[in-house]
């Protein structure tokens, strides 16, 4: 049955709202990634960056046109091997009671502890852990050590690393961190050659990525490299200068 092979995703024509309403939260947006490809996701807060992100795995289906990934329609894959092949970063990093380890591995029970210490060193998280008291032994979540957001936002991508997705999509997921550490991250996410959505804030987040998507109230303002987007986009100049 079907998997993902390469990680392209297409939108084509899709509109969406919520079921429990009827105000559109995405107005036909058409666009194409291909694989290995990052695409940086910019717009002001509401203007549906997580509803886009959640019609990928499925987290809700879209009301009108079409999510193509290799091609395919989302919908004609079984879900469980659709997500398998996608590592989601939520916007808010949520950890359970239990090990560094068992938090990273929550989903790949079958990780090792090399893989498990090569997603940390990854997402920038393995030298902190290397200080706690217990290191990956140590207990995180609720009666665990306390993590800042920026330490949790990084167990977090590392979640989503250890799986070795196809398709990685970031939520948001580096706002609490430095630039130097969040270009370190960057940097080692390449290495992973899976096509990455990458919701942001930060203009020199976006710079680096093959394609800039910017929202405005669930449409597409503007599609384009960062240099296409300073001639094209007054919204974009004006992100830029603010
Ligand atoms: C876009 C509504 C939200 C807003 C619009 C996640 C979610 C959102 N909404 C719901 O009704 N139910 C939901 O479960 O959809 O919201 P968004 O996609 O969350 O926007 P964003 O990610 O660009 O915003 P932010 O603040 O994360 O930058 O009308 O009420
Ligand atoms: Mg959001």
């Amino acid at each position: 049955s079907l998997t993902i092979n390469k990680g392209a995703v297409e939108f084509k024509n899709v509109s969406f709202h919520y079921p429990e309403s009827d105000v559109p939260v995405l107005r036909n947006l058409s666009f194409s990634v291909k694989p290995g490809e990052t695409l940086a996701i910019l717009g002001s807060t509401g203007s549906g960056k997580t509803s886009l992100f959640q019609l990928v795995p499925r987290l809700y289906d879209v009301t009108e046109g079409e999510v193509l990934v290799d091609g395919k329609n989302v919908m004609n894959y079984p879900i469980e091997k659709l997500r398998k092949g996608i590592g989601v970063v939520p916007q808010e990093a949520v950890l359970f009671t239990g090990s560094i380890t068992e938090n990273i591995g929550w989903g790949k029970e079958d990780a090792t502890s090399d893989e498990i210490i090569s997603a940390a060193v990854d997402a920038q998280i393995h030298e902190t852990v290397e200080k706690l008291p217990n290191q990956y032994d140590t207990r995180v979540g609720q009666r665990g050590v306390n993590l800042s957001g920026g330490q949790k936002q990084r167990l977090s991508i590392a979640r989503a690393l250890v799986r070795k997705p196809k398709i990685l999509m970031l939520d948001d997921s580096t706002s609490a961190l430095d630039l130097k550490t969040e270009g370190k991250l960057l940097k080692a996410l390449r290495t992973y050659s899976c096509t990455t959505f990458i919701i942001t804030q930060k203009i020199s987040t976006a710079m680096e990525a093959d394609h800039i998507l910017l929202l405005d109230d669930g449409a597409v303002e503007a599609w384009g490299t960062h240099e296409e987007l300073l001639n094209t986009s007054p919204l974009y100049v004006k992100i830029v200068q603010s």
